[in-house]
């Protein structure tokens, strides 16, 4: 229960009949005082709801008429000319020699796993989305979780170290957020332990390791473009690498394995990107600039609306890098007056669907903790950071008043009330 919860106040009217508190009007709702929050009876903010995850979309008119081509041709699927369009784009982009563009960012990763021989154990943080790990279950290797550095929520190399045995294979750096793992020293493990080393960049598209962008690190990496990514295909994402001999594999594991009309050379699966979602990542790249400035102008909105408030921390961006602000993170400290999922349930009283990513941790889901029950003694900062996050909408869909709703929540619940 909300230490703040009030249920919503009554007065009386002069024939003596009671009327509603003026806060509890959602016309235009402001957010000053516990009254006004919908937890404690106030009318929600928001009738419908504000979703973090909301996709951009970009030009419809260009998608539409991608489309018709694609009609036109009669060329929906099997490495079509949008799929081959959109990689030479993003190879371009992103400076990087291949990318092989997949039907979403799992299989993505589940290939690239198989096709860099990975097997046995590889080290995967915990504090991440379920499917870098279940990526490594599904093919039957054992996803071993290593801690987090509690400041950048990324690897920590020193805990890495540790989970290394002699079952070791790899490596998978998650750049958490869109900010980058510690790119150098898990290369460095790499290199002198002989470990296979790839990352799921899923949150990553056009963010910058010490200058240069999230792509080409490791031997691998793999991006998601699904709905909910800043930059969307509805579903899909791809694997980019600067060695030609694994990009080659990775198409042939893409299809089938197959090499030509005829032969399959290599194990394989279905992983391609249907040309419809390829038009949609081609109309997507040409508004990507305008979609980076919108979530930097909202997490430059929601900083300084939160700055002040004591025991909330907004996790910073770092200004020498490029970033697509796609996730602002707040953590909430012991010390402020509301718990993390207090102030979410007030939230989502809101009409606000703030998310609680990634809680509990990969180690503490089902399939995971039946493998592992005491996982936990090992990961003590992916519990602690896992029960303080909460992730706040931004992306072109967010309504222009909902930053303030959000942040008003967090200043009364952190009780800098009026
Ligand atoms: N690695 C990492 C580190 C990842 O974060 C992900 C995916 C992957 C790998 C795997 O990539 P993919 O195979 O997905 O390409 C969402 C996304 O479904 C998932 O793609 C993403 N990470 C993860 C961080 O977030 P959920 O379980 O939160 O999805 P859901 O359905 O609750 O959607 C989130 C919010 O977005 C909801 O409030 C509804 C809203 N939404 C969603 C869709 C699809 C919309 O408003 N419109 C929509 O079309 O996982």
């Amino acid at each position: 229960m909300l230490t703040t919860q009030v249920p919503a106040p009554m007065a009386s009217a002069k024939d003596g009949s009671l009327v509603p508190h003026p806060c509890a009007s959602n016309k235009g709702k402001r957010i000053r005082a516990a009254c006004d929050l919908a937890i404690n009876g106030a009318a929600p903010a928001f009738s419908e709801t504000v979703h973090v995850g909301r996709p951009n979309i970009g030009d419809r008119r260009a998608f539409l008429e991608r489309v018709d081509t694609m009609f036109d041709r009669r060329w929906l699927t099997n490495n079509g000319p949008l799929v081959q369009e959109l990689e030479a784009k993003l190879a371009s982009y992103l400076g990087v020699r291949h990318v092989v563009a997949m039907c979403n960012g799992t299989i993505a990763l589940e290939i690239a796993i198989r096709a860099l021989g990975m097997k046995g154990e590889v080290i995967v943080p915990s504090y991440t989305f379920i499917a870098t790990a279940q990526a490594l279950q599904w093919q039957e290797i054992t996803p071993v979780f290593a801690d987090i550095d509690p400041v950048t929520h990324n690897l920590d190399p020193a805990a890495v170290e540790r989970m290394i045995t002699p079952r070791t294979t790899g490596i998978i750096g998650v750049h958490l957020w869109g900010r980058a793992a510690p790119v150098d020293e898990l290369a460095e493990i790499a290199r002198r332990r002989n470990l296979s080393l790839m990352f799921d960049s899923a949150h990553a598209f056009g963010a910058s390791y010490r200058g240069r962008l999230v792509g080409a690190f490791g031997r691998a990496e793999v991006f998601s473009f699904h709905a909910t990514k800043f930059f969307n295909s509805f579903e899909g994402g791809a694997i980019t690498t600067n060695e030609d001999d694994l990009a080659r594999d990775m198409r042939y594991m893409r299809n089938f394995g197959f090499e030509d009309y005829d032969r399959a050379v290599h194990p394989g699966t279905n992983g391609k990107m249907p040309e419809i979602c390829a038009a949609m990542g081609l109309t997507n790249l040409e508004t990507l600039d305008a979609v980076v400035e919108a979530n930097r102008s909202n997490y430059v909105a929601y900083a300084e609306a939160l700055e002040g408030i004591d025991n909330l921390h907004l996790l910073p961006y770092d200004p020498r890098e490029s970033s697509n602000f796609q996730y602002v993170v707040v953590e909430v400290g012991d010390s402020f007056p509301a718990t993390r999922d207090q102030i979410v349930a007030a939230l989502h009283a809101e009409g606000i669907l703030a998310r609680k990513y990634f809680w509990p941790g990969c180690h503490n889901m089902k399939p995971f903790r039946d493998l592992y029950p005491h996982a936990g003694l090992l990961l003590p900062s992916t519990q602690t950071v896992s029960e303080r996050v909460i992730v706040l909408p931004t992306g072109t869909a967010l309504p222009p008043e909902a930053i303030g709703v959000i942040t008003s929540v967090f200043r009364v619940l952190g009780k800098h009330e009026g």
